[in-house]
């Protein structure tokens, strides 16, 4: 069923008095279409900010692109193995709420529960137990520009170079001790979050707040429902009181501000299942093809056209992550690809995050190209080229980063 047909249903519904599980924004866009007053509605605990983006974007930390900030990758050379909250990336379908935690309430409802809707203040949430991991949240358009710049293909999105990812130590709640105790059954299908920042409206169509649906299947096995980043509550830009953590899926899974979690017992849609965050191009079914986990990456921690001291040693470092699981080894080139060494692997090696690693180097003046492709303990391996498709998701190619040394 298409998204369309989905909202008329719904609408449906809901004139007819059957609908549940709608929140305030689906009940402010069908109460307009329908003329009804705005005082049947109920008080958001959700206000606007200043701008889209609360948090401070210094141009040596960020490259913004409108409600959007990716972290430059020389802002994390001797940073820890997480990267701080205040140069980790930024998506923003629209711009940052500011929740009352006090306020907030998580609403669980839907045919796949026993009864409900069932609510959950943030208090409630931390007296459950809590586990805290290393994961990595990254956009599945992370590398997009390198499509256009490598590849020489034409993609639409933001044009991000490789700073759409990052790594946290996120706490929180299991999402699958939050279900059961809503009385998840049996019949439950998709686990669908939405978030509490404005809708997303794009070519004139509001498509409704940020969601997407899991399976029931991925919902219980590793995701939580975090409100704790880096040992501090949830900032603002990062998903403010409580966020999803879904370890080795595309960013866009963990829906930020999260307000409602549907449960259903048929499958859910959403624009982003189905217009975004599919493969559309030559070779793909016409609908797209949908893809729901990450891929492998490598990056050096320096931005392109850094300029090296000439005939001195230096340390190059890096980092690189796979969402099929651990890296087994990064191999690094200085001369555009030619000849290969192994980088050294510094630190933890941790499932769903990343390897940190480093390669002596003395350059000879001149401008030399710097390439790193990363292995995992699956045998997945960087390809050269990045395989085409028009939204130009998945880049995992490797990237050639031009320097100078003089
Ligand atoms: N509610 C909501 N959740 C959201 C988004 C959003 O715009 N609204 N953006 C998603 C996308 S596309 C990504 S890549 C991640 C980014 O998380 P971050 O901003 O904490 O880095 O959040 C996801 N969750
Ligand atoms: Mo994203």
């Amino acid at each position: 069923m298409d998204e369309r047909a989905y909202d008329e249903r719904r609408f449906g519904q809901w004139l007819s008095g059957q609908a549940t599980g709608l929140d305030r924004r689906d009940l402010l866009k069908l109460a307009a279409a329908a003329g009804v007053a705005g005082a049947l509605l109920p008080a958001s605990p959700a206000t606007a900010a200043d701008g889209p983006i609360v948090k401070p974007l210094p141009p040596e930390l960020f490259r913004t692109f409108g409600t959007n900030a990716e972290t430059l990758w020389s802002a994390l050379k001797d940073v820890g193995y997480h990267v701080p909250i205040d140069r980790f990336f930024v998506r923003n379908h629209t711009s940052t709420p500011i929740i009352d935690a006090d306020a907030w309430r998580l609403t669980v409802f839907g045919a796949g529960l026993r009864g409900g809707p069932v609510e959950f203040s943030l208090r409630d949430l931390k007296r459950l137990p809590s586990v805290a991991r290393s994961v990595t949240i990254e956009c599945a358009g992370n590398g997009r520009s390198y499509f256009t710049t490598q590849q020489s293909q034409t993609v639409s999105g933001t044009a991000w170079g490789l700073g759409a990812v990052g790594v946290a130590r996120w706490r929180g709640v299991r999402l699958s001790t939050v279900l059961r105790r809503a009385g998840l059954t049996s019949r439950a299908v998709d686990v669908q979050a939405s978030g509490l920042d404005p809708n997303y409206v794009t070519g004139g169509v509001d498509l409704g707040p940020v969601r997407r649906p899991l399976p029931v299947r991925k919902a219980l096995d590793d995701v939580l429902l975090a409100y704790e980043m880096n040992g501090s509550p949830l900032p603002a830009d990062h998903g403010h009181p409580v966020r999803l953590v879904v370890p080795s899926w595309i960013g866009i899974s963990s829906i930020k501000w999260v307000g409602r979690i549907e449960v259903s017992d048929a499958p859910l849609f959403s624009p982003w299942n189905t217009q975004f965050y599919r493969f559309f191009g030559p070779g793909f079914p016409a609908d797209g093809q949908p893809f729901d986990r990450q891929s492998i990456k490598s990056a050096f921690e320096l931005d392109p056209g850094a300029t090296f001291p000439a005939g001195r040693l230096t340390w190059l470092t890096g980092r690189s992550w796979s969402a099929a699981g651990r890296i087994r080894h990064v191999e690094v080139s200085t001369d555009g690809g030619t000849h290969w060494r192994r980088a050294r692997p510094t630190g933890p090696s941790i499932d769903n995050a990343w390897q940190r690693w480093e390669i002596d180097w003395r350059p000879a003046a001149g401008d030399h190209v710097l390439l790193a492709r990363a292995t995992d303990v699956r045998g997945n391996t960087q390809p050269d080229v990045a395989r085409f498709n028009t939204l130009g998701y998945l880049f995992d190619a490797v990237v050639k980063v031009p320097v100078t040394a003089a």
